[in-house]
């Protein structure tokens, strides 16, 4: 179906001097796992090769292949040698964290997009989006495939996006073929057990004390009976937590008996006057962007959020949400 968009992207791989490779902003594993994967092909056709992405990866990405490499590297936005650039599971470039850099390349360059995402409008010149695909890292595997350039380190980077995208093959994007790549994928040598341990069981000790003062707060809510749980920003300073720690919770708590029964709700102070609100459910006809859309949110059925000015006041029956004390 993409064999000469395919055909294209190797070519132009073929022709460069030094590509650079962007995974997008708060990097997961697909973005991470797709740009790795590419690197080693890039490296491997003798190419300069630079990843870029505006944060670094998360220690527990660190078992990967040069991940180290990955970070912001803002003097590569002045390299004259650049004349190609891959931008991997990234929607457009703002989300990618890069679209104030691209236009600043000195030289003439190649723009290619890689990605799964359902609003992707195709902003490169060249554009590998199937967004019926499980991830980027199912996307990159059929490119690399196209040209047998799949060894075990590139198969165990692509495991990762699939495996992590997909919620270790659990969750609404898994396909069967999404299950039939991560098959090649081991059969290719990807260190299954290596993912697991790092990018599945991992649970960093901060991730940990926050869900722990999140569990502890688990209540249910009188009038809506969703499972209801809240964090304050001291709570995220006292923890010294991340942002995926913070949206972590939510997913692991879908996990919950009552979450089958009604839903679960996370409201979290992420900024003074700022609450942010995560729904989940797993109940097969229960639609949370219902909930969420009440307070001008939005999302899938089964997972959405919202934001609402206010702040949020712990109290021994659960929590209170103070009026915004700026206006504005
Ligand atoms: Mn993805």
């Amino acid at each position: 179906m993409f064999t000469k968009t395919y055909a294209d992207i190797l070519t132009t791989i073929e022709r460069a001097h030094h590509v650079l490779i962007v995974s997008h902003r708060k990097p997961d594993g697909d973005t991470i796992g797709s740009a790795l994967a590419l690197r080693q092909y890039c490296l491997r056709a003798g190419k300069l090769v630079t990843n870029f992405c505006i944060d670094p990866a998360a220690d527990y990405m660190l078992f990967l292949p040069d991940a180290h490499q990955l970070g912001p590297k803002p003097e590569i936005w002045s390299s004259a040698d650049v004349d190609v650039v891959i931008v991997v599971d990234s929607g457009d470039l703002r989300y990618a964290g890069v679209a104030d850099y691209v236009p600043q390349l000195p030289g003439p360059y190649t723009l290619i997009n890689i990605d799964h995402h359902v609003t992707n409008p195709g902003y490169g010149q060249i554009n590998l989006v199937n967004s019926t695909a499980s991830s980027t890292c199912e996307i990159v595997y059929h490119l690399l495939n196209s040209v047998q350039a799949v060894d075990h380190a590139i198969a165990t980077c692509l495991l990762t996006g699939l495996i992590t995208d997909t919620g270790n093959l659990t969750n609404l994007a898994t396909t069967a073929s999404a299950v039939e790549v991560a098959s090649k994928l081991v059969a290719k040598g990807a260190n299954l057990s290596l993912i697991s341990k790092h990018a599945v069981q991992n649970r960093p000790f901060n991730t940990l004390r926050l869900w722990g003062r999140a569990l502890e707060r688990l209540h249910e809510d009188q009038k809506t009976g969703m499972i209801v749980t809240a964090l304050t920003l001291q709570d995220i300073h006292d923890c010294n937590a991340d942002d995926e720690a913070v949206s972590g919770i939510s997913n692991f708590l879908n996990g919950l008996d009552q979450a089958a029964h009604k839903a679960v709700l996370v409201l979290t102070q992420t900024a003074p006057d700022v609450i942010k609100g995560s729904l989940r459910t797993t109940h097969p006809l229960i639609d949370v962007t219902e909930f969420a859309k009440l307070y001008g949110g939005g999302g899938h059925k089964k997972a959405a959020g919202f934001t609402m000015s206010g702040n949020l006041e712990i109290t021994p029956t659960g929590y209170v949400i103070h009026p915004p004390t700026q206006s504005h």
